[in-house]
């Protein structure tokens, strides 16, 4: 298919379908100024400065019928989104208005912009790099306080700094390599591949680290509560609710199905999850229940194992016990055991909550340093999984060879910026923005 071409007006409307105060339609390319002042009954477009709004009327210049009152928005380039000479105009949120504003655009000649092309401009303009324009996504579908922060991190390109640091380095090697391959009378110092790859290596393991929480910053999390019947799973549920959401009864077997509540805990958007206690039963209904319980554990990112402390100690059932929090409930009443690995936690009384909140924030978010940038975008990930493994061939491998490998690194590095990707990776990069962003 190949990307469209940056020479022609594109046009969409910005902000999301159906009614609204305000409505806005985004125009982008090189005339866009033109095609708008056709519609434009005010001050002339193409005097106004860059960045500045001016109040109006919107005009279809074929019936010359006066459609909307409107504020327009000028931008010049290279000063805009896209790098282009663009414009936007704010009429009432009416989609009747702005399905006719982009109608009359369009007759003026302006093409309808595909999903995420103003972006795409932005990129292929030099605006942005590959991991911003991506950022700029992620920002758009951030539904959390952590999202929402870590992509203005990588919006304001601390990402790509990294990324560019770290090629330098690479880079400089190489070149060292080659001038002593290539002039070994010169004198050249042999390479010091060691001394420079194991920094950078180290630094590459340091961001695949945060990948986990860069992930769950982003997606969110589920976490699991499982147990024996009437361990306190669904009390504990309404506790870090702060609501009843489940039923709670001195009944075993209860909860026979399982219950998903959303939440949200330390920026984190997470759901957790209610299950059927574990336990050996004939019960058709609630064995079922218990099978699914244990399928739920394994799948989740987190589970957190609740063992009534007031109860002679259950024997736990098969869980993903690397990520497990082992959780002491009812300690509000006497203890009948006691081992430090678990949480004390009383739902009732409210003891130990705010530990278990702690607890399930490190072990989430807990690999990835507060106040640095996280890689969440799974192409960002790959990318740099394989730059890894390229230099630790580079660190294997002979002087001589060391260069090859390096070389591939780089080239991993660069997909991250968007440096020679072949056309399909940008496609999909931008398939997945919304029209008019
Ligand atoms: N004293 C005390 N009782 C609790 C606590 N948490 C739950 N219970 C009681 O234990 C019983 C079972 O609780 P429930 O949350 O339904 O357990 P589930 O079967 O694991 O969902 C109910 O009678 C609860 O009132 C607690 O922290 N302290
Ligand atoms: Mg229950």
């Amino acid at each position: 298919m190949g990307l469209p071409s940056l020479n022609d007006v594109i046009v969409a409307i910005a902000t999301p379908p159906g009614r609204g105060a305000v409505g806005i339609v985004r125009v982008s390319g090189m005339g866009s100024l033109e095609l708008v002042s056709r519609l434009w009954v005010g001050k002339n477009p193409h005097k106004l400065g860059g960045g500045r709004f001016t109040f109006g009327k919107v005009r279809d210049p074929a019936s010359g019928e006066i459609l909307d009152e409107a504020l327009l928005l000028v931008f010049r380039k290279p000063h805009s989104y896209t790098g282009q000479d663009s414009a936007e105009v704010h009429t009432h949120g009416s989609p009747a208005v702005l399905r006719r504003v982009v109608q009359m655009l369009l007759e003026q000649g302006a093409r309808l912009a595909q999903p995420g092309e103003f972006t795409l401009r932005a990129y292929l303009n030099g605006k942005m790099d590959l991991a911003q324009a991506e950022a700029v996504l992620s920002l758009v579908e951030a539904e959390s306080d952590a999202a929402r922060r870590q992509a203005l991190r990588g919006l304001s390109a601390e990402l790509s700094r990294k990324i560019e640091q770290l090629s330098e380095r690479l880079f400089d090697l190489l070149a060292h390599i080659q001038a002593w391959l290539d002039y070994p009378e010169e004198g050249v110092e042999p390479a010091r591949v060691q001394e420079t790859l194991g920094p950078v290596l180290e630094e590459i393991r340091r961001l695949l680290a945060t990948a986990s929480a860069g992930r769950i910053a982003q997606k969110g999390a589920r976490i699991a509560l499982v147990g024996a019947p009437n361990a306190g799973k669904s009390s504990l549920l309404n506790a870090l609710l702060g609501y009843q959401r489940a039923i709670v009864t001195p009944i075993p077997g209860t909860t026979r199905d399982y219950l998903e509540a959303p939440l949200e805990l330390a920026g984190v958007p997470i759901v957790a999850i209610d299950t059927a206690g574990i336990r050996p039963t004939d019960d058709i209904v609630e064995r079922s229940g218990v099978e699914h319980a244990l399928r739920i554990a394994q799948e989740a990112d987190l589970v957190l194992y609740l063992a009534d402390q007031s109860q002679p100690r259950p024997t736990p059932p098969n869980l993903p016990w690397e990520r497990t929090i082992q959780v002491a409930t009812k300690a509000d009443l006497p203890p009948a055991w006691h081992d430090p690995a678990f949480l004390r936690v009383s739902s009732q009384t409210g003891q130990g909550l705010d530990e278990l909140r702690q607890a399930i924030h490190a072990r989430l978010l807990g690999q990835a340093p507060q106040g640095e940038v996280w890689v969440s975008n799974e192409r960002h990930v790959e990318a740099l999984r394989r730059a890894e493994a390229h230099l630790k061939e580079a660190l294997e491998a002979p002087d001589d060879l060391a260069g090859l490998s390096l070389e591939a690194a780089l080239g991993a590095l660069g997909e991250i910026l968007g440096k020679d990707v072949p056309e399909e990776v940008i496609e999909r990069v931008f398939r997945n923005f919304c029209v008019g962003k």
